[in-house]
């Protein structure tokens, strides 16, 4: 069944086209929650109603097109604090929901981990939860409505004095499953086999990405944030070297700072990696902006720093300028490829293009080890990638592509 719903966005001066915009995608977002947008109502407001977000009068004007209408269901693109949504609901007799409700309810719909359920179970019951209590309606109601759905869904019904000690509990619980995040992390950073982070805005085509090189199997699909798990493969590369690549949830604009610390267990991939993997919907015509939006996320975990290589996904829907524009403009930020995922367009370039990225800070050396240390060898061996060896009268002779660690450590055998 799909629930018809109103959309409302606000904007200051000279916002209109940009909240424009982001109507677009949270009706995308409304879409992929299983609602269809009806309608939209916009206003000009510099600051936000206090007490119900838009004015008195285009409040009038929302509940005479939800009754004309028979809609029920009004979703705001903005944060509304739980004392505006209540009095919306009233002055409208819909059920009233905002856009992190909306984003929640999608990461619900999509959390398969333990991990996942519980980071969205919190979520819901620290932001969504206050914002239901107390509304006066029937509670029973709530379960299955827009916004309200999840792991959490019964939960979102207990009342404040039980909330305090539900969220606890499960931080407790996400407290032991980060610990054996962390401790699979740390033998993932023991091994110096080469890992990436494929990141991105919602809907790039991340995971299309780790399907194309890992055949991965995970579901890429056309709804904001089909991804929420993150998922790592290993990838051969044509040398033989083998590299991670981790799937990550995508990022979008207005995501609010307490969803990205909600989040930050599986979003933290992205920071314990050799280098990012970019991926951006070039055929989107707020590409840039999407850009901003992944750029900023990534600096507020502080994976900033990171080599990065942006991947310009789609070629097939771009005109050749717009995909020399995407290159001109951002060959100074990092490695870029143009390609097409679906059409298998351009991917060579981007394996050569991880290829050299693995090789990233590493220099190829000599190294003659004698007979009777063995067990160097097998370390550098199980460090580093080797391109070839031969066993002369000296010692083993090996040429390899070795980082500052094996430098330093077997420096006594360089040639
Ligand atoms: N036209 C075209 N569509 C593509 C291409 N690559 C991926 N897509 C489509 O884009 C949509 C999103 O792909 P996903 O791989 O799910 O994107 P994602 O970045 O993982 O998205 P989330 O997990 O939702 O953040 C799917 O419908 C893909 O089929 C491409 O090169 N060209
Ligand atoms: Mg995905």
């Amino acid at each position: 069944m799909t629930n018809k719903a109103v959309l409302v966005g606000i904007y200051p001066q000279g916002g209109e086209e940009t909240c424009q915009k982001s109507l677009d995608e949270l009706e995308r977002l409304a879409d992929t929650a299983g609602a269809e947008a009806f309608a939209r109502v916009t206003q000009l407001k510099n600051v936000p109603d206090a007490a119900t977000c838009i004015g008195s009068g285009k409040l009038e004007e929302l509940k005479e097109l939800c009754q004309n209408n028979d809609i029920s269901n009004i979703i705001f693109d903005c944060e509304l604090t739980p004392a505006q949504i209540r009095n919306i609901e009233n002055a409208t007799e819909c059920d009233v929901v905002d856009r992190s409700m909306l984003i929640l309810d999608i990461f619900a719909l999509h959390a398969t981990s333990a991990e996942g359920k519980i980071q969205v179970e919190l979520a819901q019951l620290k932001y969504t939860a206050p914002r239901l209590i107390g509304k006066g309606k029937d509670m029973s109601r709530l379960g299955g409505g827009i916004g309200t759905r999840g792991p959490g869904e019964s939960k979102l019904e207990i009342d404040r004095r039980r909330l305090a000690s539900r969220i606890a509990f499960l931080q407790e619980e996400l407290r032991a499953l980060e610990k054996n995040r962390q401790t699979m992390r740390a033998q993932r950073e023991k091994s110096t086999i080469p890992k990436a982070c494929i990141v991105g805005y919602t809907n790039a085509g991340k995971s299309s990405l780790l399907n194309l090189l890992t055949d991965a199997g995970i579901l890429a699909q056309d709804k904001l944030f089909a991804t929420l798990d993150p998922t790592t493969r290993k990838f051969a590369l044509p040398s033989g070297i083998s590299m991670l690549l981790t799937d990550t949830v995508g990022f979008i604009r207005k995501l609010p700072h307490h969803l990205i610390h909600a989040f930050k267990s599986t979003l933290e991939e992205a920071v314990y990696c050799d280098f990012l993997i970019n991926v951006v919907d070039a055929s989107d015509e707020e590409c840039f902006e999407h850009m901003a939006v992944t750029e900023a996320i990534l600096e507020s975990l502080g994976a900033s720093a990171k080599p990065i290589l942006f991947v310009f996904n789609k070629a097939d829907k771009c005109t050749n300028e717009r995909l020399y524009d995407l290159r001109f403009l951002n060959g100074s930020r990092g490695r870029v490829v143009t390609v097409s995922i679906k059409e298998n367009i351009g991917c060579d370039e981007l394996i050569s293009q991880l290829e050299s990225l693995c090789r990233y800070g590493k220099t190829r050396e000599h190294f003659l080890f004698p007979y009777s240390d063995q067990k160097s060898l097998n370390t550098l061996y199980n460090m580093s990638e080797i391109i070839s060896t031969e066993y002369t009268d000296d010692g083993v002779l090996v040429y390899a592509w070795v980082d500052e660690k094996a430098r330093g450590m077997f420096s006594k055998y360089i040639k």
